[in-house]
């Protein structure tokens, strides 16, 4: 009997900014001091949003919401990275994405409160999915269509970590392998699926080491360290844009939130475990390198939080005022032709509308 080992395999982690406020120079990628408070305000303007929605669903102004809290630096460290020209598939937990990739922050005001027109975009950003990992299909299918085009562009497909559980995940993975295709694929590791923790939603030690059984890199990142996601998104789009195949960044993050506006996440998690998460804010970690390195000074700082502010009451005034949605669209745009029973119904409200 012959026993070999025929291959070894590692996943490494990357930290650079760590929750202390050190540095680590050496892996420290090339950012100009614009590019850093761009992430910084971007990071801020999301956190304003997220709490405007919050209390916006509250007060029944929007429906049911995914606060994105706790995981600005995964989102804008990646967008970073990117061109105007890549294309973005998100979940549904994506604001931050949604915010510094250029889309008008009032487009998901209109979308919370159920108008379709929210999704409506120019970008290259498909519409929010919630149906989980279904999302990761679509982005595979894309890059397939974009590699036969030879497109020079990278598919960025943002999920979480109880999307690895669906079998639409091992698809997408097992395509974007074997074609090797311009994927990237973002797991935000944010602990929690609802109320299933990590642990229970797979026995494998890392989430990113599920690259490596479809053939292609993955690896770890501190995700409340915008530096860490910024330089493992630039290295693996350079790679991707040179024709070397797909790749896998798992980011470590907490959602400090509810999962949704429908959740209490008190009934599942700890306090002492959110307190603890509460210290590695991503935004914390970064406005302490920033005051540090006097990129702004603090009244530079309570200028940009007080201008945000601003800005999202006004991002919610033209959210507020667009004229509300046509009621018949509720009938259009799910079957080429109306069916019979649609039809009906449509009627029936056209005659209820003129009733008054
Ligand atoms: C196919 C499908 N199954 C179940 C749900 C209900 N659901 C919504 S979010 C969610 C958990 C998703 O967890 P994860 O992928 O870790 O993302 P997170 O919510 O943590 O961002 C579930 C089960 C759904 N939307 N779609």
């Amino acid at each position: 009997m012959v026993k070999t080992t025929i291959a070894k395999f590692s996943v490494d982690y990357l930290q650079i900014l760590n929750e202390k406020g050190t540095l680590d120079k050496k892996l420290m990628p090339n950012l100009t001091k614009s590019q850093i408070i761009w992430m910084y305000e971007n990071m801020i303007l999301t956190r304003v949003v997220d709490e405007k929605m919050l209390s916006m669903q509250r007060q029944g102004r929007i429906g049911t919401f995914a606060p994105v809290k706790g995981q600005e630096a995964c989102q804008i460290g990646i967008i970073a990275a990117l061109d105007k020209k890549d294309m973005i598939f998100p979940a549904f937990r994506e604001t931050a994405a949604h915010i510094a990739f250029g889309l008008p922050p009032e487009n998901l005001f209109i979308y919370y409160a159920g108008d379709e027109r929210g999704s409506k975009t120019d970008k290259n950003f498909f519409p929010i999915a919630i149906p989980v990992a279904t999302q990761l299909l679509h982005a595979v299918g894309y890059a397939w269509g974009a590699k036969i085009k030879k497109d020079n562009v990278a598919v960025v497909v943002f999920f979480g970590d109880g999307a690895t559980s669906e079998g639409d995940f091992h698809e997408a993975m097992n395509f974007a392998g074997v074609f090797k295709l311009p994927v990237l694929f973002v797991c935000q590791n944010n602990q929690y699926a609802i109320s299933v923790p990590r642990k229970l939603q797979s026995a494998s030690e890392t989430l990113a080491q599920k690259a490596i059984a479809y053939g292609f890199d993955g690896i770890q990142v501190d995700g409340n360290d915008v530096f860490s996601v910024y330089k493992a998104a630039n290295d693996a789009i350079l790679n991707i844009k040179k024709g070397k195949g797909p790749c896998f960044i798992e980011c470590i993050t907490y959602r400090l939130g509810d999962h949704t506006t429908s959740d209490d996440a008190s009934k599942y998690r700890s306090q002492k475990e959110l307190q603890e998460w509460m210290k590695k804010d991503p935004i914390l970690r970064l406005r302490d390198f920033i005051m540090k390195n006097k990129y702004l000074s603090r009244l530079d700082e309570e200028k940009l939080q007080d201008k945000v502010k601003l800005q999202v009451e006004d991002v919610v005034k033209k959210a507020e005022s667009i004229e509300a949605p046509n009621v018949e669209d509720i009938f259009k745009y799910t079957f080429k032709e109306m069916p019979w029973n649609l039809k009906e119904q449509l009627d029936d409200l056209r005659e209820s509308m003129k009733d008054g």
